[in-house]
């Protein structure tokens, strides 16, 4: 069994008086490593040496310094290629082409291109006239903002937590991490990379544990940490919120969604299928852009149904391994309770289910690990709780729809606002009900396919900020007014 270790000052440490916890596999529940949970004085170690690295080593080096070892740490996640995508499978069992094609990649790509940024931004500067005739010369500045706590999800670990760690550095700050419980390894394995290129110490740090009274909480209280960003469930957000009030510290949050599919009787059939067959299916449904309301245009309506549940129906179950598998399991027990007690509730509250609802039949080896079906639901009225809140599991309800009028209200008829995916071949439409949907992210004909240098972020209770290209410079950079009279 693997023993996962604190990350702090560029050394792996247990926490004093050695406590742990276990991390078991989605697979089939065995314990397949011991974590060690930092307390209050392990986070404490961890904001000092980040504040250390602050002010020597990170802060002496030039931004060019700085861009060469981002690229050096880009590089080595790539050599190590392997051992991301087995700790990463390891954590979450979900298939490895997910791993190997998206997930571990673009965790390589969130330095290098966070680095490029960086080296290629200007900042403003004006020429200005004074009335004695000399002018002033006024330009900004980008500083490091300072120490920034990340906390991270479990559904994207790598992915999601390089996305902040990445440009957090690239801007000349340090970090200290708080990985998700259930996915604590790519976070560790991380620091080593750091060590093998030369980060100095203190720049990256990592920190394991859970959220209330453990880690989670201590980093985002710590009045040492000067801002925070954070992916997670919106009622976590709303905690740190008020943690982060405590010394006026700045937010950036990535949210809940309960995303909308908008399939027009106009779309290409059987592109709209596949594309929602993946918003609604991939990562077994634990992505934050996935979509759990499916609208399709009346005449294609039942078409429709059938030709999605037939997809469903024909996923293949399997350890990450195998090369035949392309479902993997929830990331948890207590995850799949949630996830079962919404496909319970779809049925008390009047769902046809068309298919799945429940657990699969697994062979002896998996029998125990945190399976569920990919469900889909017709016939629920519009205030049902699994059409209203987010599941984050394989499953989604399809509604008819009449007019685009009707479309956009039902899209929009919900609290979070991260994205939508709208199927059609009339672009003029494509683009008019893109505007109208109130949402901090849209798809035309495709799902889940962006630029590392455009904004990323969710409306209403899905997000504040934006994140990617120079949108993270906004978060990770404080910027300085500076006058000069000529
Ligand atoms: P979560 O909110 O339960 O946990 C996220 C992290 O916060 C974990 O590291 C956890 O330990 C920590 N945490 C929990 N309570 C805390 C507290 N009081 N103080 C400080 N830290 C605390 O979320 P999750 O279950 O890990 O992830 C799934 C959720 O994340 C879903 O709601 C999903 O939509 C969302 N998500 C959003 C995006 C996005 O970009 N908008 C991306 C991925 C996931
Ligand atoms: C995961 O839940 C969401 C990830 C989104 C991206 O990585 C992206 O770049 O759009």
């Amino acid at each position: 069994m693997r023993l996962i270790q604190n990350f702090i000052n560029g050394e792996y440490l247990d926490a004093a008086g050695g406590r742990r916890f276990d991390k078991r596999s989605p697979l089939d529940n065995k314990v397949i490593a011991s974590i060690s949970e930092a307390g209050a004085p392990e986070v404490d170690a961890a904001v000092r040496a980040a504040r250390a690295a602050l002010k020597d080593e990170w802060g002496a080096l030039t931004t060019d310094q700085r861009v060469e070892l981002l690229y050096g740490v880009a590089n080595e996640i790539t050599r190590r290629f392997e051992d991301f995508v087995e700790a990463e499978m390891a954590d979450t069992g979900q298939p490895s082409h997910v791993m190997r094609h998206v997930f571990i990649p673009r965790g390589a790509a969130n330095f290098k291109v966070f680095a490029d940024v960086i080296k290629n931004v200007a900042s403003e500067s004006f020429q200005m006239a004074t009335p004695d005739g000399r002018g002033a010369l006024n330009y900004a500045v980008r500083m490091p903002k300072g120490v920034i706590g990340v906390v991270c999800p479990w559904n994207a670990p790598f992915m999601l937590m390089t996305w902040k760690v990445g440009p957090a550095m690239a801007c000349g700050n340090t970090v200290v991490v708080k990985p998700s419980e259930e996915s604590p390894q790519t976070a560790a394995l991380l620091g080593e990379v750091m060590n093998t290129v030369g980060i100095p110490k203190g720049v990256y740090n990592v920190v394991h544990g859970f959220g209330p009274d453990s880690a989670g909480e201590f980093v985002t209280r710590h009045p040492g940490v000067d801002a925070i960003t954070f992916t997670g469930e919106t009622r976590t957000g709303t905690a740190i919120m008020k943690a982060a009030a405590e010394g006026m510290r700045d937010v950036s949050f990535e949210l809940g969604g309960k995303n909308a599919g908008i399939v027009f009787a106009d779309c290409d059939f059987d592109a709209a299928i596949e594309g929602i067959y993946r918003s609604a299916f991939l990562n077994t449904g634990q992505v934050c852009l996935g979509t759990e309301r499916v609208y399709v245009e009346r005449p294609i309506f039942e078409r429709f149904v059938q030709a999605l549940k037939a997809k469903a129906e024909a996923v293949r179950y399997g350890r990450p391994e195998n090369p035949d598998a392309n479902f993997g399991p929830l990331i948890s027990q207590e995850h799949r309770e949630k996830v079962l007690s919404y496909y319970r509730k779809a049925v008390e509250e009047g769902a046809t289910v068309v298919t799945g609802g429940g657990v699969p039949d697994m062979p002896a080896d998996l029998a125990d690990g945190a399976w569920v079906q990919p469900t889909i639901w017709t016939g629920l009225a519009d205030d049902a709780s699994p059409v209203r809140e987010e599941i984050f599991g394989p499953c989604c309800h399809i509604r008819p729809f009449d007019s685009e009028d009707e479309v956009v209200n039902l899209a929009n008829d919900n609290i979070y606002g991260l994205s939508t995916t709208i199927w059609t071949n009339n672009l003029a439409r494509g683009h008019r009900v893109a505007a109208r949907v109130e949402v901090g992210i849209t798809w035309v004909n495709s799902w889940f396919l962006r630029d590392l240098r455009t904004p990323f972020g969710g409306s209403k209770q899905s997000g504040i900020g934006r994140e990617g290209g120079v949108h993270s410079l906004e978060f990770y950079t404080e910027t300085r007014n500076i006058c000069v009279k000529l």
